[in-house]
């Protein structure tokens, strides 16, 4: 057993191992100090609720409070480990600043009341306004952190209840383009990959993604076959020196935005060297002379120039994916939230279509995901899709839908495509939205232009319910904010990023009068009083368990198939499981495709697909025309420059995203301590040259500006390219822990401030990754200098250059920790 700080060192210790071999055990636990494992009286089962990895846990739990957690060793997603927020953020549970009663706005201030006012308040509104202007006056706008019991009883509340098409998750904000990007190249969404690829493959490929900092137990898994015999070769390409290009044998780092250009040099380059696996191609594919003639001229030297990165290297990095016999590659933000996101992010699943590498070991593409369950936001179809990766477009899907639910087939909208987040903001700010339901998220924060959003949230004329477990920066804006329980204080399941599915158990009470999303949902169905056509209750089920049973029902025979599962059975198992789960198939699906059969036919498949330029949609016969026996779908686009490059006043792009010790706004992760301190204050990161070029040095408070707002924060010298700026987008207004919120950041902390309302048109999902700034020091050298600004020095903020020598390393400190028991032998500190 080793006592490791899993701040200084948050991926902890090595065991290495061979490729082929299974991954070896090794259990991280971290527990309240003074409280020793003897203590614990009693563990309850869950899995990580801070990010897509699913890292299996149990939660501890002694006199009625969590105490700590301990990972699972049996598990097949982490064998054991956990990363630093799997390890100190439950703390957040035990914040005493929880809401812990409903508020309801009077005379401009949010007082507390009983359910029942807050509840009566939100179900009188909903029925004047279905009267006055009907369905679409109310929108539904939730997340990728509640649990798939809970996704399923709002969709059914929303699409056959209310009747709006109103409804989507952040998960717009996340991995729309992941599910858009498997639906427009496979026909459905479904991830094809799985972790366990890591255990097999030669070349891993990681596009946009940062996975040290964003799926560390993942990025452990890749650190233990980098160390072992045998290991793979890494691409990496992103504009920063992440620690994974640290070990990469091809980092590339283009300009923001450019990532399609990237992608069809590299599927100009995998063709050019005859490197397709024309076999598969034929039998499997369609649009294979459609493709090669999209990226005819698109050279290395032409990519060179236009993603600022040497053609050599591109050359270098195409070699490596010709070359692979077992190519794994994941895909993440650097390409979702960038330019042309869905056109870029197709490209990876050529690369595998091309070289047919799909459905074996070591041979996984993963679309990623980002929030811990978003795979259940889109499958349930909370997402802006039909349940089920049901085609809204087609009309036997939708008859499906109406005779689950004995409702008319009208009664569900789909007269068109569901309403994507940035267009009921759009409804919202017309007033055509009238009310807007958000739970778990935090747009006020989240959200580009966020001094648009603030408006729109903030009008007296849009009634705002906020559900939430604080009062957050959106909640501040809302007319009744309504206090959930939330991760270990209810019970429900969710979906990792490879299909596995775990349930999480409620261990503890929520606090004060907080409740489960699920009972919060199911009590307005109730006051609503929504029926199904035979003047039944629509809702037939009042518990989580019995949820589940719905949804299983309404996934049954589709890709996403549960019929296997059970509340009961993901209670036993030793690991969790993998959709699709059958009777037929009890122990899940490793990896979707194997057979080469795609969930792709017309009669199946959840889109007729899209252009991927313009988003225009293509019809039923369209499709059928083109795609009649279900193939996977070459598809290509041609690069245009982002909507907003940089120009005399805002010469730099500006790029925004995560830290390894940070979760979204914060409102958890600035409440455990170590993790707060790790990484206590907003920073920019530009390169030496650039800060040189500008006048800046590490350290100094910074101004930076775009055209539509400022923010103000420390120069991080770093290993970021010339010509950009990295901001991390954590920082809301409030300066959280403890205590009343703190305005302090008013001044702009939050680098939505800056950030650019435009969306990719396929996929919809906002741009957050390029638009352009300038940055200048702040005034006044008494505030504008410190030695060093604070951001950590263990991840891709590490400071670069003469800056290197300045900066203290981040540490966590005694009470950061934790144990860590390997079962191999050969482990060593990295
Ligand atoms: N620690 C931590 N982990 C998390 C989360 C968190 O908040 N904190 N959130 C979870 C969620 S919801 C998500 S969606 C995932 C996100 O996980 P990631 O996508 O890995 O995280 P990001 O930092 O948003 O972006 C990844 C990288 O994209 C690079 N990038 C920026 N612009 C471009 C570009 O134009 N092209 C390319 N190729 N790269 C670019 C950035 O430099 C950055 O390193 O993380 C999940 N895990
Ligand atoms: N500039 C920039 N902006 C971005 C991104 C970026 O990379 N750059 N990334 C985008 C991405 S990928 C994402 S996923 C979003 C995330 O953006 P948000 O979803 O806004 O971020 P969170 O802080 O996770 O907000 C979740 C909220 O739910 C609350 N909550 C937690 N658990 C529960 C629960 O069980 N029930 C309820 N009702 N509430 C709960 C939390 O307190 C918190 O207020 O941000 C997006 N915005
Ligand atoms: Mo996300």
């Amino acid at each position: 057993m080793a006592l490791v700080d899993r701040i200084a060192q948050p991926w902890g210790e090595r065991t290495p191992y061979r490729p082929g071999q299974p991954w070896p055990a090794r259990v991280d636990t971290f527990l309240d100090s003074g409280v020793q494992e003897s203590q614990v009286q009693r563990w309850a089962r869950s899995a990580s609720l801070l990010h897509s990895n699913g890292d299996a846990m149990d939660i501890a739990v002694a006199d009625g409070r969590i105490v700590g957690v301990r990972g699972r060793a049996a598990d097949r997603v982490n064998r054991g480990r956990l990363g630093p927020k799997d390890l100190y953020g439950w703390q957040a549970n035990n914040s005493p600043d929880r809401l812990t009663a409903p508020l309801i706005r009077q005379d401009g201030r949010l007082v507390e009341c009983g359910w029942d006012t807050a509840m009566q308040r939100i179900a009188e509104r909903s029925r004047q306004l279905l009267e006055s202007h009907g369905p679409g006056a109310i929108g539904f706008y939730t997340t990728g952190q509640l649990f798939l019991e809970e996704y399923y009883t709002l969709t059914v509340i929303a699409r056959a209840g209310i009747g709006t098409n109103h409804l989507d998750g952040n998960t717009r904000l996340c991995t729309a383009t992941a599910g858009e990007a498997l639906k427009e190249s496979f026909g459905c969404d479904g991830q094809p990959g799985s972790f366990t690829d890591v255990d097999h493959a030669d070349v891993i490929a990681l596009y946009g993604h940062n996975v040290a900092e964003t799926q560390p137990v993942l990025w452990m898994r890749m650190l233990d076959r980098l160390d072992g015999p045998e290991p793979p070769r890494l691409l990496v390409v992103d504009p920063r020196r992440t620690v994974p290009a640290e070990r990469a044998a091809v980092h590339l780092a283009p300009r923001p935005g450019t990532n399609l250009a990237l992608m069809n040099a590299l599927v100009h380059e995998v063709i050019r060297r005859g490197a397709v696996a024309r076999d598969f191609v034929r039998d499997h594919a369609i649009g294979f002379d459609d493709l090669a003639a999209a990226v005819a001229d698109c050279t290395p030297d032409w990519a060179a120039a236009i993603c600022d990165v040497p053609a050599a290297a591109i050359g270098r990095a195409a070699e490596l994916i010709a070359g692979a016999e077992k190519l794994t590659s994941t895909v993440l933000q650097g390409f979702y939230q960038s330019h042309q996101a869905t056109a870029a992010a197709v490209q990876v699943n050529n690369l595998h279509v091309l070289r047919g590498m799909l459905g074996r070991p070591g041979c996984g593409v993963l679309q990623m995901n980002g929030q811990p369950t978003a795979q259940n936001t889109r499958e349930c179809g909370a997402n802006g899709d039909l349940p089920g990766f049901r085609n809204w477009a087609n009309a036997e899907h939708v008859a499906e839908l109406a005779d689950l639910w004995n409702v008319e087939a009208e009664q569900i909208p789909h007269w068109g495509p569901p309403t994507h987040a940035m267009q009921m903001l759009r409804y919202a700010e017309q007033g055509s939205i009238k009310m807007l339901w958000i739970s778990g998220t935090n747009p006020a924060v989240s959200l580009p232009d966020l001094h648009r959003v603030r408006s729109v949230l903030s009008q007296e004329r849009l009634f705002t319910v906020v559900q939430d477990i604080f009062l957050t920066e959106t909640a501040e804006l809302a007319d009744v904010v309504l206090p959930a329980a939330t991760w270990g204080e209810k019970t429900g399941c969710f979906t990792n990023a490879d299909r596995t599915v775990h349930l999480s158990e409620k261990a503890v009470d929520p606090p004060g009068a907080a409740r489960p999303d699920l009972d919060i949902f199911l009590d307005y169905a109730q006051r609503m009083e929504l029926r199904d056509k035979d003047g039944q209750p629509l809702i037939a089920w009042t518990d989580a368990e019995g949820a589940f049973e719905a949804w299983k029902a309404c996934s049954a025979g589709r890709l996403c198939d549960y019929t296997g599962l059970s509340h009961g059975r993901l209670r036993q198992e030793p690991s969790g499981i993998q959709w699709p789960c059958t009777e037929d198939r009890p122990q899940g699906t490793e990896r979707l495709y194997s057979d080469g059969q795609f969930w792709a036919r017309p009669a199946e498949a959840e889109t007729y697909g899209k252009d991927l330029e313009t988003g225009a949609a293509f019809t039923e016969s369209d499709y059928r025309a083109w795609n009649p026996e279900g193939r996977s779908l070459l598809r290509s686009a041609v690069y245009f420059p982002a909507p907003e490059v940089p120009d005399e006043e805002f010469p730099l792009w500006l790029t925004t995203g995560r830290t390894l010790y940070h979760f979204h706004t914060r409102t958890k992760t600035a409440r455990a301590p170590q993790l707060n301190r790790a990484a206590p204050e907003v920073w920019v990161e530009m390169s030496a040259g650039e800060a040189e070029r500008r006048g800046l040095a590490e350290g100094d408070l910074a101004e930076i500006s775009s055209a539509r707002g400022r923010l103000r924060a420390r120069v991080r010298v770093a290993h970021v390219r010339d010509g950009v700026l990295f901001v991390p987008f954590h920082y809301g207004y409030f300066d959280v822990p403890g205590g009343p919120p703190d305005r302090r950041n008013q001044a702009g902390s939050a680098a939505n401030e800056t950030t650019i309302t435009a969306w990719d048109p396929a996929s919809k999902q906002p741009l957050f990754k390029a638009c352009a700034a300038r940055i200048a020091a702040v005034e006044g050298a008494a505030v504008a200098s410190a030695e060093a600004s604070s951001a950590p020095t263990t991840t891709a903020s590490a400071p670069a250059g003469r800056s290197a020598n300045l900066v203290p390393p981040t540490i966590g400190g005694p009470d950061a920790l934790s144990t860590s028991t390997s079962t191999s032998t050969t482990t060593r500190q990295d």
